[in-house]
């Protein structure tokens, strides 16, 4: 290999990331989906800062488990793999994942490549023969150690009985690379991401390293080795050396030379092992450059339980991306987790990030900014007439950029989005603020068109931002905006003012939980209630859904006559006006109220209350004082309150 060449390059522009290639022992389920959406933010986002991506994903065929789950069907393995892998590839358009390689280990191209790798192992004088015996786990495809094993002897992770193997094995000497692995993680701390695995590793490592056994002679499902055709290759071995396979490491082409070694690998923890320790050991023999970084991400779970094919736990995917869309998938799933973290998966609150995140703060805003626009300007306004708060909310998208690229180079996607959500949240605050509405009079019309300008320069930046998380929502944005060709520059001030806008079809539209499908409902269904619990008043999550409450402002405060303890108050929702009838007069002198953020239950019937009409109710701590309810800090009025 070109050493130098490949450097040049990669130094230059490239970025080679991969998700680890998976099974095909059964259709993917929605821990693979998190992998690979993980993978594909990090793809869209170095395509955004203009590097030249090579992003590999595809599935794993000549493992024992696909064997078995082949013969299970009476189909061969080939064919069982060619009706599998489809299900991975279909999954992945849908999730609009944007992989440049579906690589399988069937192909020719990689069972070339493989072979010539062991051969480049046998003669480095890494690959002897030996004898081996020991207790394997089928489905991680792993002998266990005596230190390992429990008094059971099941696999910790699959739950599954080990079974006894005896074989004359081929070995890679590892255990010679024990001391080059050493010093490579301690002159590059961030070799394994996050921190916590890394020391976890660098623990297994100082405890020795064994050499392992990289043949099997009973298995007739895999790539032959080349210098010894009755054994086929360990699948671990065959399978990490598809991330240089699949770029063209046979003929070490062009592609091979500009993208590898691979920026990042990622996968889940379980296998972080084999990615971190292994798999350099097998580079070193073959004197290849190391991938600089191993990220492994925590465990996506089901009640507290990892998703497993083997065990049949699974998340009902299909059917929430029905109910939320895409979109809404990927952001919950990045958002709601700490990357390196497990996380419990929940329907409740994908439902939740869906009405606030996404309807609430990105959808109203688009809309609301949209419907003004189009009340008052023939297109986009002229942004003649800086006032307040402009050059607050031009500093913050710029900071906003620079933060997310820290975030974004450490993995920290839940952080990441919360600052784009942050100045979301701060530029629907502006249009309350400057409340843009009222400047509809000629001489503060040009002030309105600049701070509506202003917005839609904003909304045109988040959806730069949001782009590799949400990449639909960010072409909807732009489209809606009038752009008719996606603009994916964060630079402030690029919004050009002879577009047309679109009237602004809500982006998020509110999802009713009674109109669910069934399947879905199965998965979100509360658990029959105990006896012991009937006797309680619970509200099902249905019955607390159909609460609207809302933020709103008091603008106006007053004593009902006659009554000691009623107000009679005037609140502004944002979208419209009310009177509120509130049993707070006692403990509320009615000046102190105005301007003040409460919480209006917004659907409740309308009463008269003392000959006044009371449209919702005031939310209040009811104790032996009454202290209001109200958001911690001002939100936009209107946001809804969960
Ligand atoms: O291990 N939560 O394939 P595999 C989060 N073929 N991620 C999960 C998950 C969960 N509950 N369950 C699975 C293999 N994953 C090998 C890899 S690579 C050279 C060979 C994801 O089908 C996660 O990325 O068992 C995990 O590492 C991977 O799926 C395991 O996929």
């Amino acid at each position: 290999m070109d050493l130098t060449g490949s450097l040049i390059k990669k130094y230059m522009s490239a970025y080679y990331i991969t998700t680890p290639i998976y099974y095909p022992n059964a259709e993917p389920h929605a821990g693979n989906a998190y992998t690979t959406i993980a993978a594909d933010v990090l793809a869209r986002y170095h395509r955004l800062k203009g590097k030249d991506v090579c992003y590999l994903t595809g599935v794993d065929e000549h493992a024992a488990n696909v064997y078995n789950a082949a013969k299970e069907e009476g189909l061969s393995p080939q064919a069982y793999c060619d009706k599998i892998a489809p299900t991975f590839v279909k999954l992945w358009e849908r999730l609009n994942i944007s992989h440049d390689i579906f690589f399988r280990t069937t192909s020719d191209l990689h069972k070339r490549g493989a072979q010539k790798f062991l051969n480049v192992l046998y003669d480095n004088g890494d690959v002897y023969k030996g004898k081996y015996e020991g207790y394997y786990c089928v489905s991680c495809e792993e002998f266990f150690s005596e230190k390992e094993l429990t008094d059971d002897k099941v696999c910790p992770t699959h739950k599954l009985p080990l079974q006894w193997l005896e074989e004359e094995n081929y070995f890679f000497r590892l255990s010679k690379y024990q001391e080059r692995l050493l010093t490579h993680f301690h002159e590059n701390p961030d070799f394994v991401y996050p921190e916590t695995r890394r020391n976890e590793l660098l623990n297994f490592l100082e405890s020795g390293l064994q050499d392992v056994s990289i043949s099997r002679a009973s298995l007739p499902w895999g790539i032959p080795f080349p210098f010894d055709p009755k054994h086929i290759i360990y699948i671990w071995i065959e399978a990490l050396s598809n991330y240089i396979t699949a770029l063209g490491y046979e003929t070490e082409n062009e592609e091979y030379q500009t993208f590898w070694p691979a920026d990042v690998h990622i996968m889940g923890k379980d296998i972080a092992r084999f990615h971190a320790l292994l798999w350099p050991a097998m580079l070193m023999a073959a004197n290849l450059p190391l991938p600089k970084q191993i990220v492994a991400h925590g465990w996506l779970t089901k009640d507290g339980e990892a998703l497993s094919k083997t065990r049949g736990i699974f998340i009902d995917m299909d059917g929430n991306i029905d109910t939320y869309g895409v979109d809404a998938f990927r952001y919950y799933l990045l958002r709601e987790f700490s990357f390196g973290n497990d996380g419990d998966y929940r329907p409740t609150r994908l439902h939740q990030r869906y009405n606030a995140d996404l309807a609430n703060d990105l959808g109203n805003l688009l809309n609301r900014v949209l419907g003004l626009v189009n009340k008052n300007f023939d297109g986009i306004p002229e942004p003649t007439t800086p006032g307040e708060f402009d050059e607050e909310i031009k500093q913050m998208a710029q900071k906003t950029s620079e933060t997310l690229d820290a975030q974004m180079n450490t993995f920290a996607f839940d952080s990441a989005l919360e600052t784009i959500w942050e100045f979301v949240r701060r530029v629907n605050r502006y249009v309350q603020q400057t409340e843009v509405w009222t400047l509809t009079k000629p001489e503060t019309k040009p002030r309105m068109g600049t701070i509506l300008y202003n917005s839609l320069e904003a909304l045109r930046f988040v959806s730069v931002l949001i782009s590799p998380f949400i990449p639909d929502t960010a072409e909807k944005i732009q489209k809606q905006i009038g752009l008719s060709e996606f603009d994916s520059v964060a630079d402030w001030g690029r919004l050009p003012t002879d577009l047309k806008v679109s009237k602004g079809e809500p982006i998020f539209p509110r999802v009713d939980l009674k109109k669910e499908k069934p399947q879905q409902k199965k998965e979100t269904a509360k658990p029959k209630k105990k006896e012991s619990e009937k006797k309680t008043d619970l509200i099902s999550f249905a019955d607390f859904q159909k609460m609207d409450l809302r933020v709103a402002n008091v603008i106006s405060a007053e004593l009902i006559e006659g009554a000691d303890r009623l107000l009679k108050l005037q609140v502004d929702l944002g979208t419209e006006k009310r009177q509120v009838v509130a049993g707070i007069a006692e403990h509320y002198k009615p000046d102190t109220l105005i301007g003040k953020q409460v919480i209006v239950v917004v659907n409740l019937e309308p009463a008269t209350i003392r000959n006044v009409e009371s449209h919702g109710m005031i939310l209040a701590a009811s104790g032996d004082s009454i202290v209001l309810a109200s958001p911690e800090t001002d939100v936009p009025l209107g946001t809804q309150v969960r």
